[in-house]
């Protein structure tokens, strides 16, 4: 220290200084949003739909902040539904109240009323969303939040620009009739892809291509691209022709970078990726978002795919034009690349702050069968299953359909000792009747078919309770129970370590061996693969009633979902407050 240069000493002190300012300044921030919720007409594929959105914004605001603001948003329902807005990913810690899952820890904020939620965006940095949490009106109101470092610093090279890039999806149909349709019919898909709420020239109406997204580069600058996926359906591949992309972060938690020319994002993951604008400049790339599909026998949707272009500027160019690049795409049946993808996660390096460590110790360990099955209609007990109309399809974890309570919210009567908490049964901590769950023999759902027996399931809300500070290991196995769809397992209020994953049956003696516990990546959505499993572990510090649901739309609306319940600790620390006084009342029932 004392041969330190005078110069640079006092440089060094002024960039301290600068620093411990900037620190300062930056601290106890306040970021503020006012939402208006309203219905607006849009126009795509020939069509005008009524949507509801946030401001008339498609997607709705950027919540842009920095690491230990307070985010106050004011949420002014001008629309006809009931409506709450989920932080997806936010921790929320000792604020369970403002997590805005419907009926979960609120009810709806009736239409022409205000609700307001406070939270605060601690120890995360990176990506998340929001995301309305009643129906599939969330197809139409999401957007991205964005949580910028307090001292400025990344663990990678600083990006020159931020860009949230969103994956979604479009539909004709009223959204409000969608969780409803999945009981009754298949007629129940979206008409198309989108990126940034453009569906892209792919599409057109009458011969009339669709925008498409636009993302003017400069040579050499480097690009954060915040990969949301907001989509109900699909998980999906995403390219940009002649670049390829540094992962550095997934679901606001630091990764260990590494370079790949394709990303795999699941509905609820977002993925942190550095692209260098280092292609030849006078050539234009298309950007590519490719819906990923389990094969048949799984019941097939249309192709989704939506384009947008990556252009550079400030460059002169002669030659006309030659037309833009297109990115060769994994086929939309492959759900190795995708398995691989996540299988190369890992955590930020050790000793990095915010990167917790895993416990070795399990208290509490689950292991959750995620499929479909049938319960009959009407008031019927038996019925005829195999795809008939006497029974209705609809998905479970450990053989329960999970039924949300449509009179008081499951935190408020947890909160009052309300008398509706006696209908709630607890989540089985494995699946009651053990099968081969990843028989292939088991998709195709017909009369007389292999499924058909083991068909048979029941409609439960269900929760789970974990002491303060208990360490819960859960392994999530998707099933071939008539259809074999990957499951992108979101917990609320959490984020948790991914330990591994795999194909077939999980076999603890086989598979636990398999678990990095050195460096696993932290995330709140788990891409639980296809015919397969994946392990996580979390501590249970946040008291209070979480979600924990598959996020594709059309396992979630028919019951694949439970509620975790954290109970308080020992201390005011550890203790949920009471809600705040203006807190949504169930004052009419939802739709
Ligand atoms: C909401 O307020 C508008 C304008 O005052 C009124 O027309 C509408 O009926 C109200 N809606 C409800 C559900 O109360
Ligand atoms: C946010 O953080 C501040 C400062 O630590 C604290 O006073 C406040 O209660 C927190 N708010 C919420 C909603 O957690
Ligand atoms: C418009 O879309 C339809 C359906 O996807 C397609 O068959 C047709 O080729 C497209 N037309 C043009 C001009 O792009
Ligand atoms: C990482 O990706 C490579 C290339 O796809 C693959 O060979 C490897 O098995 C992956 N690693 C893990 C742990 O999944
Ligand atoms: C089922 O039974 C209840 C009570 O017995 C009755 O109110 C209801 O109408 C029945 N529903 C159907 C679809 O038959
Ligand atoms: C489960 O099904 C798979 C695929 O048909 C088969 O290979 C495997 O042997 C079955 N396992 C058991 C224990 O029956
Ligand atoms: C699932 O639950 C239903 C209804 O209780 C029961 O009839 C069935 O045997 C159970 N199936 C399995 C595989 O546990
Ligand atoms: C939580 O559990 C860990 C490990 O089991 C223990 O070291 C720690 O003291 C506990 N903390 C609290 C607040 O109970
Ligand atoms: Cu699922």
């Amino acid at each position: 220290m004392g041969k330190m240069p005078l110069m640079a000493a006092a440089a060094a002190a002024a960039a301290l200084l600068a620093a411990v300012v900037a620190l300062t300044a930056a601290e106890a921030s306040l970021v503020e949003h006012t939402f208006v919720v309203r219905q607006m007409h849009m126009q795509h594929l020939c069509k005008d739909t009524l949507v509801t959105l946030v401001n008339g914004q498609f997607p709705g605001p950027a919540i842009e902040a920095t690491e230990g603001d307070t985010v106050v948003v004011h949420v002014v329902n001008q629309s006809p539904y009931g409506i709450t807005i989920h932080w997806h990913g936010v921790k929320q810690r000792l604020n369970c109240w403002a997590d805005g899952a419907g009926m979960v820890t609120q009810c709806p904020i009736q239409p022409n009323a205000t609700f307001s939620y406070r939270f605060n965006l601690t120890g995360q940095e990176g990506t998340l969303w929001w995301h309305s949490h009643v129906s599939s009106l969330r197809a139409t109101l999401y957007g991205v939040i964005i949580i910028r470092p307090k001292s400025g610093a990344y663990p990678f090279r600083k990006p020159d620009m931020d860009v949230p890039i969103i994956i979604g999806e479009w539909w004709h149909k009223d959204l409000t009739e969608v969780d409803k349709a999945y009981l009754n019919s298949n007629d129940n898909d979206p008409a198309a892809a989108t990126i940034n709420g453009k569906l892209g020239d792919l599409s057109n109406c009458s011969g009339k291509a669709e925008d498409s997204y636009v993302l003017e580069v400069e040579p050499g600058k480097t690009y954060l691209l915040r990969l949301v996926n907001a989509a109900l359906y699909s998980e999906y591949y995403f390219k940009v022709a002649g670049h390829s992309f540094t992962v550095v972060a997934s679901d606001a938690n630091y990764l260990t970078p590494f370079s790949t020319d394709v990303v795999a994002v699941a509905p609820g993951e977002t993925m942190d990726v550095l692209m260098v604008a280092d292609a030849p400049p006078c050539r234009t790339y298309h950007m590519v978002a490719l819906a990923i599909e389990a094969p048949e026998p799984d019941p097939q949707l249309p192709l989704y795919i939506a384009r947008g272009l990556v252009r550079y500027k400030n460059i002169e160019c002669d030659g006309g034009d030659q037309g833009a690049v297109m990115p060769e795409m994994p086929d939309h049946h492959d759900t190795t690349t995708t398995f691989y993808f996540h299988g190369n996660l890992t955590g930020a390096a050790p000793g990095h702050p915010l990167l917790p460590q895993v416990r070795g110790h399990v208290d509490e360990r689950l292991y959750i069968a995620l499929g479909q099955g049938s319960v009959c209609r009407g008031n019927r007990t038996s019925c005829k299953r195999g795809g008939s109309s006497e029974s209705m399809l609809v998905a479970y974890m450990n053989n329960a359909s999970f039924h949300l309570p449509d009179k008081v919210a499951l935190l408020e009567a947890r909160y009052r000792g309300d008398a509706s908490l006696s209908t709630v049964e607890e989540l089985p901590s494995r699946p009651p009747r053990a099968f081969n769950y990843t028989d292939p023999a088991l998709i195709p759902v017909a009369p007389g078919g292999k499924e058909e027996a083991i068909e048979p399931t029941r409609k439960a809300t269900t929760e789970r309770r974990f002491r303060y500070n208990a360490t819960v290991e859960v392994v999530f196995q998707s099933t071939a129970m008539m259809q074999s769809d990957s499951n992108p397992m979101h917990l609320h209020g959490h984020d948790f370590f991914v330990l591994a994953q795999g194909h077939g049956n999980y076999d603890a003696a086989r598979d636990a061996r398999s678990y990095n516990l050195v460096d696993p990546p932290v995330k709140n959505t788990v891409h639980v693969p296809r015919l397969g499993w994946a392990a996580i572990r979390f501590v249970a510090d946040n008291p209070g009633s979480w979600f924990l649901h598959c996020h594709f739309e059309y396992h979630i609306a028919p019951g694949m979902a439970t509620v975790v319940v954290v109970e308080n600790g020992p201390t005011p620390e550890t203790t949920l407050p009471p809600p705040p006084t203006d807190l949504t009342k169930c004052s009419k029932l939802q739709q």
